[in-house]
């Protein structure tokens, strides 16, 4: 079975924190750090792109020596840089620098005194009051350690949705490739498209006798068989992901795809709708008295108690039911809608590729337009553009698209927001620009109040168009900033302002939430990858699943326009 990236990803991690624990160089910590955040949301598994003999070095983040890593990695399991650091200092130490609170010296104190490894041993300690007496840790230190603890188990419980796919593709195919099975579909809150999964729910339909269940047991992913029935079991995955499987008959298919793709609220709320009529529904089918009336697909049982089919991504219990049943459910977009990517990176600054590489890349994914946005300088990372190199590449672009056809480049920037609300470049510069992406890139700590009043002085701007990545969260790595986001919603409506759905794995923001608040509030959207290489620009579903989730149609986002209505929407009255 090959090895999945989340897992390279987390020996990565696993390295870059133990290296960092024994003080190594800054920059070697964070380019560990930055290969595992590549290798965690990137679309296609590493194993594959090594089997087929791919460059790696193609990757972001990735030199010649990472790819060498990798390689080891896929071909041997095994990662000896990191084999050799854990002969020195415990492995587990890693861990504790997940806990909110615990930075590498912290930990390291925390070991020479203690000999705390574990977070185990870490919640024996601080619960039994041994850590307070520590230097520089104190009674308040502590407490924010068991709080931080609490919330570590919270945080790994669930898998983000782009990952958990990886794992349900190799699991659907293997167990579809098992004598008797008919069909596997993953049901639950994988289907329901949620930015992470608790667990994956497997429906499997399959004749009596299939063999499925051993099947699932050989899978060489699974660690441990924690229940197994004739029709249900449920396993754990070395990943620490948990599934639930189920037999069903063809028969009950559709009942069953409904119960189990849930959510929880939105089965009571129908289960209600047959509770009227005195029928009974549950996994098997629709029941009046003993009679199955429908249970075959969804179609027919939603039709059957009066609704139209729901989208799983509409299941939440948040009026979907009552719209179903009046037949006033929004038609969703989707990926095929989409006309062009409205935020990428190119090698000016912290991309990989020439302009040129990613609008031809662009093109042969059918796109009409793509906008470059290079970030402006506040970004010291990369060294952004300055009003001198942003001109020279507005300059680069117009000729671009005389050459290039096919696609129409657009010209824009991710300009930063600064502390004070202004933005990162004189007007007279950004003028020059079709449109503007404007992003929170620092000062993350200020109150809600300030947050929030800093970015609507950007918004005054009458050069602001679009407000990257809202909220500013990174998926398992920062909490959003805080921030008033129904306040910026009424201000981005007032001004003709409009809200990035940034589909980056790693963001995903807005999420569902707030996708379904922008729609309610009458605010435009785009949704847009965030891409530094091309073959980041396939991240784009992941945005429109949040978007689908928020209820939201092609009319709602603007990329689904060609070019001269999408300019026209984002100008500002
Ligand atoms: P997750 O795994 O936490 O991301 O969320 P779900 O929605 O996948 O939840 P899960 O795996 O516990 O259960 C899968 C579906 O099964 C759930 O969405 C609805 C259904 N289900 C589970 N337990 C109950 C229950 O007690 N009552 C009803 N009506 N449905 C249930
Ligand atoms: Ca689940
Ligand atoms: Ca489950």
């Amino acid at each position: 079975m090959p090895v999945h990236n989340a897992e390279i990803a987390d020996l990565f991690e696993r390295l870059g924190n133990l290296l960092e624990l024994e003080g190594a160089n800054p920059f070697r910590v964070r380019a560990y750090r930055a290969a595992a955040r590549t290798v965690r949301g990137y679309p296609e598994s590493m194993a594959d792109l090594v089997g087929s003999g791919a460059d790696l070095h193609q990757l972001p983040n990735i030199g010649g020596d990472l790819a060498g890593k990798i390689q080891t990695v896929v071909e041997t399991g095994r990662l000896p840089l990191l084999e050799e650091i854990e002969s020195r200092v415990p492995g587990q130490l890693s861990d504790l620098m997940a806990v909110e609170g615990l930075g590498p010296k912290r930990v390291r104190t925390l070991y020479d005194e203690l000999h705390i490894r574990s977070v185990e041993d870490l919640r024996r300690a601080a619960t039994s009051g041994r850590i307070r007496a520590l230097p520089g840790f104190g009674e308040k230190t502590e407490q924010k350690i068991i709080a931080g603890l609490d919330n570590l188990s919270v945080r790994k419980g669930r898998t983000p949705l782009p990952e958990a796919e990886e794992t349900a593709r190799s699991l659907v195919a293997w167990l579809e490739a098992c004598k008797g099975v008919r069909e596997v579909t993953v049901a639950g809150s994988f289907r329901r498209r949620k930015d992470t999964v608790g667990d994956l729910d497997m429906l499997v339909v399959a004749g009596k006798r299939s063999g499925v269940m051993d099947r699932l047991r050989s899978f060489d992913e699974v660690r441990e068989v924690v229940s197994a029935g004739e029709k249900r079991a449920t396993v754990l995955l070395r990943s620490g992901m948990q599934v639930d499987l189920r037999v069903v008959a063809g028969v009950s298919k559709g009942a069953a795809l409904l119960y189990f793709t849930g959510s929880k609220p939105h089965n009571i709320a129908i289960r209600r709708l047959a509770v009227d009529r005195k029928w009974k529904l549950n996994e098997y089918g629709l029941f009046r008295g003993k009679r199955r009336i429908a249970g075959r697909t969804e179609k027919e049982v939603y039709g059957r108690l009066g609704m139209a089919w729901v989208p799983p991504e509409l299941r939440e219990d948040r009026g979907e039911v009552e719209a179903a049943k009046r037949r006033r459910l929004p038609k969703l977009v989707r990926l095929e809608h989409i006309r062009g990517d409205l935020h990428c990176h190119t090698s000016a600054t912290d991309g990989r590729l020439s302009i040129e590489k990613m609008a031809r890349a662009a093109a042969k994914m059918g796109y009409r337009y793509l906008s470059i946005n290079d970030h402006t300088r506040h970004v010291t990372v990369a060294g952004g553009l300055d009003a001198d190199k942003l001109l020279r590449q507005i300059e680069a672009i117009d000729r671009l698209n005389e050459r290039v056809d096919g696609i129409t480049i657009l010209k824009s920037s991710e300009v930063d927001i600064l502390e004070d609300g202004s933005l990162d470049l004189p007007d007279d510069v950004l003028r020059h620009l079709d449109f503007t992406v404007c992003a929170v890139h620092y000062g993350f700590g200020l109150s809600r109040e300030k947050q929030t009043e800093r970015i609507l002085r950007a918004m005054d701007n009458p050069c602001f168009n679009i407000l990257a990545h809202p909220t500013g969260r990174l998926i398992r790595e920062r909490a959003p900033y805080a921030v008033d986001l129904p306040r910026l919603m009424e201000g981005a409506r007032e001004r003709g302002c409009v809200m990035e759905v940034n589909a980056h794995p790693a963001r995903l923001d807005l999420n569902d939430e707030g996708c379904r608040m922008a729609r309610d509030a009458g605010v435009r959207v785009v949704i847009s990858t965030d891409a530094h290489s091309d073959s980041d620009l396939r991240y784009l579903r992941f945005g429109v699943d949040q978007a689908r989730r928020g209820w939201m149609t092609a009319e709602d986002v603007l990329n689904t326009r060609g070019v001269r209505a999408l300019k026209q929407a984002l100008r500002r009255s």
